[in-house]
């Protein structure tokens, strides 16, 4: 698949191009900004196409419409007023109008499904991954559950307190233990959840799936760029909902080879999900 859906896209991923190399490693990409506006940046190609979707090609079928309906609206307001048609017309059905502004429309969807399932298929086919990652949701945190090849170990993943905050951390998206994967690495993500129905997203990734107890969605993702990047959990899921942050951390596959080894060590004993249990999560 190549990772590309679309013929044309424009440099969306510029944004990359104005970071100094040497600070990519630590610079929070994936969290919004005060007072901005539309997408964080595109981390991977599918969030790249969702972008280009969104921007190139939904926005100008929006105003378009938009436009058209209030042209229409105006030419009707000042042509056929009380003043400027004393005597209106009594026509109440036209037939070929009627089916064109059925058939137009309906021609109109048509041509937004075929990048739309694209997209979906981008999104659900999963290429063959080079690591996998076990997210498991829970009332109110996430759990990062690594495969025996990569250590096998898993961990719980906490919003940070007010208190408890560092410079460079975000308020309400900085964990206390963070995901790490490598960069240019297909990511298989697993996601389930232990008690309620949760949504693990991350939109540098174009990654939104639903965490179901009992089921296990698939979802994947390939980082083109290092850095930090956050998430929420995406689905009412209880009080505590806007309190489970994502926050995931793309490096080098030195520097996650060197985390899977201090990882390895320090979750040892926290190792409450085997991965063979995938979607039958223990209580
Ligand atoms: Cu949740």
């Amino acid at each position: 698949m190549g990772g590309r859906f679309f013929a044309f896209r424009p440099g969306i991923v510029g944004i990359w191009a104005v970071l100094p190399a040497a600070d990519a490693k630590a610079a929070i990409l994936g969290a919004p900004e005060p007072g901005a506006i539309g997408f964080l940046p595109a981390n991977t190609p599918v969030q790249a196409d969702i972008e280009w979707f969104h921007n190139v090609f939904l926005l100008p079928v929006v105003f378009g419409i938009s436009l058209l309906v209030l042209i229409l609206l105006a030419y009707v307001v000042f042509r056929f007023n009380e003043n400027a048609n004393p005597t209106p017309s009594r026509i109440a059905h036209n037939t070929p109008l009627e089916i064109a502004w059925t058939v137009i429309p309906a021609l109109i969807l048509v041509v937004i499904a075929v990048p739309s399932f694209h997209l979906l298929a981008g999104q659900l086919v999963i290429p063959a991954p080079d690591v996998t990652l076990k997210v498991t949701a829970s009332q109110w945190h996430w759990n990062y559950g690594y495969p025996k090849s990569e250590g096998g170990f898993s961990f719980d993943s906490l919003i940070k307190d007010d208190k408890d905050l560092k410079p460079g951390d975000i308020r309400l998206l900085s964990v206390d233990n963070a995901a790490y994967v490598p960069v240019g690495k297909v990511v298989e993500v697993d996601v389930t959840s232990q008690d309620v129905i949760h949504s693990f997203s991350v939109p540098s990734f174009g990654v939104k799936i639903d965490a179901i107890p009992g089921r296990l969605n698939k979802a994947w993702f390939k980082a083109e760029h290092e850095g930090v990047f956050h998430g929420q959990c995406s689905n009412i899921c209880g009080i505590d909902h806007a309190f489970m942050p994502i926050e995931i951390h793309v490096v080098s596959q030195n520097a996650y080879q060197a985390w899977l080894a201090t990882a390895k060590k320090q979750f040892a004993q926290a190792d409450r999900l085997d991965f063979a249990d995938a979607g039958r999560v223990k209580p």
